[in-house]
């Protein structure tokens, strides 16, 4: 599938403003994987199909949680975590997509995981810098990620963690896992 192909796939899923946000996130991941050294068609593909279930009623994600056995812990914590594991199914089983990396990438796009590969920290990474993004923190996590993958990665998710705990709201425990994960293989 190219690039025209897959994005005409997902215009018809999502809104003009997250279509523009699929857009930034695909030139942010191919910035990232020319620089870090990834795959630059899969992170094109994964970046593209990244919220390609964003807009899915919370009933049938529920229920594809549920049938095909993905962690249902994921069902007691907000449901804007559920469109990640539904979009890797959905875009294998709607749109083809069987290369499982891009699948993966996909999946973790939005909790991240213990042991994230480059192609999925490419993915997290470009999600939360892309063009479009304008909360406080992210013009501090573009400049670290010119430098440093990991660094970068770990400042977005401190934020994350940071603004719903602010806000009171729970924290899915993969959140903390990434967030240490990451932390304790930092060298420097
Ligand atoms: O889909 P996007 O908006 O592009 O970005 P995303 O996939 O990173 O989703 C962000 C949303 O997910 C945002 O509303 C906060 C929520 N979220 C991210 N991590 C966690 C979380 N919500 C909870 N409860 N716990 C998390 O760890
Ligand atoms: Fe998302
Ligand atoms: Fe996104």
């Amino acid at each position: 599938m190219n690039r025209e192909e897959a994005l005409a796939i997902v215009k018809e899923q999502l809104t003009e403003h997250r279509y523009l946000h699929t857009i930034g996130v695909m030139e942010t991941a191919l910035r990232l994987a020319e620089m870090y050294g990834a795959d630059k068609k899969k992170a094109e593909l994964a970046a593209i199909f990244h919220d390609y279930a964003k807009f899915r009623p919370k009933e049938e994600m529920k229920e594809i949680i549920l049938m095909e056995q993905m962690p249902r812990e994921l069902l007691d914590y907000n449901s804007e975590l559920w469109h990640a594991p539904v979009g890797a199914f959905l875009a294998e089983k709607e749109a083809g997509i069987s290369d499982k990396e891009v699948l993966s990438a996909i999946r973790y796009h939005t909790s991240g995981r213990t042991g994230m590969n480059l192609l999925e920290k490419i993915i997290y990474l470009a999600d939360y810098i892309e063009p479009g993004r304008h909360f406080p923190g992210v013009e501090e996590v573009r400049e670290i990620a010119d430098s440093s993958l990991n660094k970068a990665l770990i400042k977005s998710i401190q934020n994350t963690i940071m603004f719903l705990m602010r806000k009171g709201q729970p924290v899915f425990p993969a959140t903390f896992h990434t967030y240490n994960d990451l932390v304790m293989k930092m060298e420097d």
